[in-house]
């Protein structure tokens, strides 16, 4: 799709919540999903490192329906076959994954595609490709994902912010409800997180703080 490259009209502005299925967690990927539509949060996008292919589909096909009901965007993590097979809107490629100039044209035509990126380098070569949105991070220290990157920090995710710009890039790597406002003042369109929603007794509520606590600084 590619062809509103910064204009997103503000749909993603807000919370973007990875399901994810690391067994560490309480709940699955639908359940985590369902508390992100039910609090608020602006996209989903499943993250299925553990399971076979047809399970993640069936998490997937599950998926698109509530974020469907909820009007919430959907985007599947790595794999391009399994957001068609779902009816995601998208595809979010991480920068070993296939490069998005790999997806076949058909395939441009029916996905968004986000994109992972971890340096500043890495940002001004993602913002000269046909993505629409990117992803920086770590911005602060996670468990939930091992990277060779060190915590970037806030300064320079805003440098990426800036960077980027127009195409909206959204920070990841330990965000939470206590921090997320220093994210959004960055100018950061989005703030995306696992554990935060994952490992909270209350996913729904969770959302909810992280929702407010993000959206709250925006529109200050
Ligand atoms: N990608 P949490 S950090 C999936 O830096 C992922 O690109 C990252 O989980 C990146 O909110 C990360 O629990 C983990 O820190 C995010």
């Amino acid at each position: 799709m590619s062809t509103d490259r910064g204009a997103t009209g503000g749909r993603w502005n807000g919370l973007f919540v990875l399901a994810d299925d690391d067994p560490r967690w309480k709940e699955r990927p639908v359940e985590q999903a369902r508390a992100a539509c039910a609090g608020g949060a602006r996209v989903v996008q499943l993250r299925a490192k553990y399971a076979t292919d047809r399970e993640a589909l069936c998490w997937a096909a599950e998926i698109r329906a509530l974020t469907r009901d909820a009007g919430v965007s959907f985007f599947v993590n790595d794999r391009f076959d399994l957001a068609l097979a779902a009816y995601a809107d998208g595809v979010h490629l991480g920068q070993d994954d296939l490069h998005p100039t790999d997806l076949p044209a058909a395939v441009r035509e029916q996905l968004l595609v986000g994109r992972s990126t971890h340096t500043l380098e890495q940002v001004c070569a993602a913002s000269e490709e046909a993505v629409d949105y990117l992803a920086f991070g770590p911005v602060f220290g996670t468990h939930s994902k091992a990277s060779p990157y060190p915590p970037r920090g806030l300064p320079l995710l805003r440098e990426a912010v800036q960077a980027a710009a127009p195409l909206p890039l959204v920070a990841i790597g330990g965000i939470n409800a206590k921090n997320a406002a220093d994210v959004a003042a960055t100018g950061a369109i989005g703030a995306a997180v696992i554990s935060a929603v994952a490992s909270a007794d209350d996913p729904e509520q969770a959302v909810g703080e992280l929702v407010a606590a993000f959206t709250g600084a925006h529109a200050r």
